[in-house]
């Protein structure tokens, strides 16, 4: 602590180190005490959150015109990089502190602060913090600026203690790497605090930098993945033409088939000048909608004043369009929200002088202001659009017209289900083995591809509390089929019957016949996909099931060693190898291909059996999140489904 005052104090010219300074070297304490309360977590969404946070810092300089290249390293030993080719934070000596301004910038809490007039402003971020929090929670970071064609650096070490000071190491070497002015700075988190993980995930960091490039126009955004020499990974992201670009995106991606071939974009700037909105969209053949904001470039994944100015005056220019050119008759019924946002892909991102964020995990913008901006513009742009625009018009009026007709026919469907009340739980399906006990709190359901690994299922299990149900019959694809066909579905109805909540709407968590509903699949791609598919149908028809964490995937063993006829189960390479080393030779190694291949025994001893087995839960983080990564991945992409899916199912060694 000490050293750091002085350290932090060597360049400036008088060492007036004052309280002021102290309770700002007790703030980094701070952060490091309850990181939760700065990054969220220290999981890997908190690790994450360190490079957003720095990054962030370098779009504020895009955004005020001086910076157009961001480059993000992935080093060895997951060590982050950030580079940009700004004007270099300022170096010079704040009058305040009588700090150089960029110590201040890692070492002040919150300093989003006021220094060098300009201002400086904290952006970005769940939490708008800035660099000093990144510092905090790191094991070392490094600075360089370059400005006037010298090179600064400085140096911290455990949480941002400075070790160097800022030391002006002269005029800037030329090369490649160093242009005119610019800021990098490198970190590497601290194991010590993200104790979990501080392997940075490609994906994760991919794609929120693909998002920046599409939220800002112009900038050039380049990842590289330079762990494995080997193996360097490599992209870059630079969108001309900002959200529009990202609608295509995302159709693309989801594989839907567009109904239209231009996004529509749509621009307003409020008269105070204090806000802007920006809306692009594109209707589609699938039948969920897509709708993304941001505010600030942040992400609101609850959405909030921009999300309902436009969904309210969507549905109200439909209908005035609608009845102005008798496509409904003036005695129809309005077309509903839903009606007219099916199929959609919409992108908003608007723009706030002091946005508010609200909600738990403050994914909601409150400014009022803002729905009223969205609104008019959508009353009057769309409205032209469409007129000027006929033949898109009708090709999204028949859609529309279509989903209002399918909606009155599923329900019509769902009244005659539920009539027959077939799907709440009064019979129970053929093939359910079901269990002794009728205490939720203690029962579980096994659902199980297969006949053959039902069989062993069935006979391996403790009937007392484990009910069994295999599956059989063609599945379905949930998010290519409106609920109507989703009720009538062979291999879906035993499920919903056996469960006894019903679903969609009339859902009910209560009348849950078991605590634990466990997908028992094999390990292969078949079962993935029979995994997806499963979870894909609890997150759409059956959502508090997920969100109250009653679903779980069930972990077989890959292998089995065998040696002086005992066996060992390993459930991962890693465990295997373990395995081996211990006990050196006379092994005899299985690999599992399915769950078919192992007997009623063996199956309750590796998988069943509470007490030994290894279990998924799987969580939904962020229901609303997933939610829409849901929609983009439903498309015909079967791939990268999997892969969300696999990654949301957060490993919770629950029983042992
Ligand atoms: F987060 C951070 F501080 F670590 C960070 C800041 C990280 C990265 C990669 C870049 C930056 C950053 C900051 N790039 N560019 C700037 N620009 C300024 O701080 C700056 C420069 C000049 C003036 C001025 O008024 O002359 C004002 C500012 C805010």
């Amino acid at each position: 602590m000490e050293d750091n005052i002085y350290e932090a104090s060597k360049v400036s010219e008088e060492n007036n180190y004052d309280e002021s300074q102290i309770q700002v070297l007790e703030g980094l304490e701070a952060v490091r005490k309850r990181p939760g309360m700065y990054i969220g977590s220290t999981g890997p969404k908190g690790l994450h959150h360190l490079v957003y946070e720095i990054v962030d810092n370098a779009i504020d300089e895009a955004l005020a015109g001086y910076c157009d290249k961001i480059t993000v390293d992935i080093l060895p030993d997951n060590v982050i990089r950030v580079s940009d080719n700004g004007r270099g934070i300022p170096v010079g000596i704040q009058q305040t502190t009588g700090l150089p301004a960029v110590t201040v910038v890692f070492t002040i809490l919150h300093a989003g602060g006021k220094f060098g007039g300009g201002g400086y402003k904290v952006s970005g971020g769940l939490h708008g913090v800035g660099a000093s929090v990144v510092n905090a929670l790191s094991q070392w970071l490094e600075v360089e600026v370059i400005s006037d064609g010298n090179l600064y650096y400085q140096r911290f070490e455990n949480g941002g203690k400075d070790v160097t000071g800022l030391i002006n190491k002269g005029k800037a070497p030329e090369g490649s790497n160093y242009k005119k002015s610019g800021t990098t700075i490198t970190f590497k988190a601290d194991p010590a605090i993200f104790s979990e993980t501080t392997v940075y995930d490609y994906d994760t960091l991919q794609t929120r930098l693909r998002e920046q490039a599409f939220l800002n126009a112009g900038i050039d955004i380049v990842l590289n993945d330079l762990r494995d020499s080997e193996n360097e990974i490599s992209n870059e992201y630079c969108y001309e033409g900002g959200i529009t670009s990202f609608v295509d995106f995302l159709n693309k991606k989801r594989a839907a088939e567009v109904i239209h071939d231009k996004v529509m974009h749509f621009t307003a700037v409020a008269p105070d000048g204090n806000s802007t909105a920006e809306v692009a969209l594109q209707y589609t053949d699938s039948f969920n909608e897509l709708i993304i904001s941001f505010a600030n470039n942040i992400h609101t994944v609850d959405g909030g004043t921009h999300e309902d100015g436009f969904k309210r005056s969507l549905t109200a220019v439909m209908n005035k369009y609608a009845k102005k050119y008798n496509i409904l008759k003036e005695a129809d019924k309005n077309l509903s929200g839903e009606d007219v946002r099916e199929g959609i892909c919409c992108v908003i991102s608007v723009k706030v002088k002091e946005a508010e964020f609200e909600g738990q995990t403050k994914g909601k913008l409150g400014n009022t202001e803002v729905t009223g901006l969205v609104s008019q513009m959508i009353n009057e742009s769309l409205m032209t659009y469409l007129e000027e625009n006929p033949a898109i018009a009708r090709a999204i009026f028949d859609k529309a017209m279509a989903a209002s007709r399918a909606r009155e026919a599923a329900r019509k469907a769902r009244d005659l289900v539920r009539r027959k009340s077939a799907l709440e739980g009064t019979t129970l399906p053929g093939k359910l083995a079901d269990c002794q006990s009728r205490n939720a709190e203690e029962t579980e359901i096994y659902i199980v591809e297969g006949d053959s690994a039902g069989g062993s299922a069935k006979g391996g299990r403790d009937r007392k509390f484990q009910a069994i149900l295999p599956l059989w019959g063609k599945m379905l694809n949930v998010e290519k089929a409106r609920l109507d066909k989703v009720y009538s579905n062979e291999k879906l109805v035993p499920v919903v019957m056996a469960l006894g909540t019903g679903l969609g709407e009339d859902f009910d968590l209560s009348k849950l016949r078991y605590g634990k509903v466990i997908i028992m699949a094999d390990a292969d791609v078949d079962g993935s996909h029979i995994r997806t598919l499963l979870l894909t149908f609890f997150y759409r028809y059956m959502k508090p099931l997920v969100e109250e964490g009653h679903v779980y995937l069930a972990q077989p063993p890959l292998y089995r060693i065998t040696k002086n006829k005992k066996h060992r189960y390993a459930y991962s390479d890693e465990q295997r190898d373990r395995i081996m080393e211990e006990l050196q030779s006379g092994y005899d190694i299985q690999r599992y291909k399915g769950l078919g291949e192992m007997d009623a025994e063996q199956l309750w001893e590796t998988t069943m059996n509470p007490e030994t087995r290894l279990m998924l839960r799987v969580e939904v983080e962020d229901a609303a999140a997933a939610d829409e990564i849901f929609s983009v991945l439903m498309g015909d992409a079967v791939e990268p489904r999997r892969e969300f899916i696999e990654k949301n199912a957060i490993y919770a060694n629950l029983d042992v």
